[in-house]
This record gives C-alpha cells, sequence and structure tokens, in this order.
C-alpha cells in the first residue's frame, strides 16, 4: 500500500499551517505588533491564537492521520483528515471574527481527532494481533458477521 493520499493530505496541512502564519504577518502589520511583543488589540489576539492553537493542534493531527491510514484504513483516514483541516480553516476564519465564532468548527475538529485516535487504536490493535498473537481478529469478525 502506498500511501500517497496520506501524503497529499499531509500537504494540505502544511500549506494550510502556512496559511494561517501567513495570516499572523499580516495582522502583525495591519495593528503594528512588533516582535517579540505577541499581544494587540483583540482583533489581533483572536488571529494570534488561532493559529497558535491550530499549530499546539498540529503534531496529534497528523501522527494520528498517519497511524489510523497505515494501520486502519487509508481512505476513510484521509476523508478524516480533509474534514478536520476544512474544520480547522473554518476555526480559524471563525476565531478571527469572533471568539464565539471559533467553537461549533472546533467541536467538529475535537470529533474527528477523536475518531483518528481511535481508528489508530483499532488498527495498531488489530495489527499486533495478527502478528504476534496470529490471531487474525478482523478475518474472525467478519466470519462471524456473515460478510466475506
Ligand atoms: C487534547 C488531546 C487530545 C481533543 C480532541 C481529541 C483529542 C480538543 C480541545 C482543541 C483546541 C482551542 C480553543 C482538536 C476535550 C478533550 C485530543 C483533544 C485535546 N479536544 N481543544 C482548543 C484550543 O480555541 O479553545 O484547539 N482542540 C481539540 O481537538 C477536545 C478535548
Amino acid at each position: 500500500m502506498e500511501p500517497v493520499f496520506l501524503g497529499a493530505v499531509t500537504i494540505l496541512a502544511l500549506l494550510e499551517q502556512a496559511y494561517f502564519s501567513l495570516q499572523v504577518i499580516y495582522a502583525r502589520r495591519k495593528y503594528s505588533v512588533s516582535p517579540p511583543s505577541t499581544t494587540g488589540p483583540p482583533e489581533f489576539n483572536r488571529v494570534y491564537r488561532a493559529q497558535a492553537n491550530c499549530s499546539e493542534y498540529f503534531p496529534l493531527f497528523i501522527t494520528a492521520l498517519w497511524t489510523s491510514g497505515i494501520f486502519f484504513n487509508q481512505g476513510l483516514s484521509c476523508v478524516f483528515g480533509v474534514l478536520y483541516l476544512y474544520g480547522r480553516l473554518q476555526y480559524f476564519w471563525g476565531y478571527a471574527a469572533s471568539p464565539q465564532g471559533r467553537l461549533a468548527p472546533l467541536y467538529v475538529c475535537a470529533k474527528v481527532l477523536w475518531a483518528l485516535i481511535g481508528c489508530s487504536t483499532v488498527g495498531v490493535f488489530l495489527s499486533f494481533s495478527k502478528i504476534y498473537l496470529n490471531t487474525d481478529l478482523l478475518q474472525i469478525t467478519t466470519a462471524a458477521l456473515g460478510l466475506y
């Protein structure tokens, strides 16, 4: 299995992070907030925090995306991945507009991240039992359910 779709979603994620960082640079100019200062008017603070929060969750997202994609299912993980990235974009724009505006997309992102962590856990557990316990749980389950 070549993880090309996981690679594509990862590139999309990197571009999104670059876009958020650029928005902070523009906001610094617009509101005259020079480094090392990280605070200014509320409009600047919201853009700054939106970028910081997205960055904070970036490692969790990328590792869960790849673990779920490699051990569980690449297609499903990529669908979750695109959903998460779309949610983060809405989160960023929502937060830039108002603190309240970030909440609805944030809940979507949190649920999608939980889904990726869940798929990672199931995927790693299935691989482990197959390799080290000589038990193909996925095959046993589909057989028990009468699926093929
Ligand atoms: C921490 C570690 C793992 C989480 C969901 C899934 C896994 C999030 C909480 C954010 C923000 C932004 C703001 C994308 C109840 C368990 C997790 C995880 C959290 N949750 N917060 C916050 C800082 O504007 O307030 O980006 N993102 C999360 O997931 C839900 C949490």
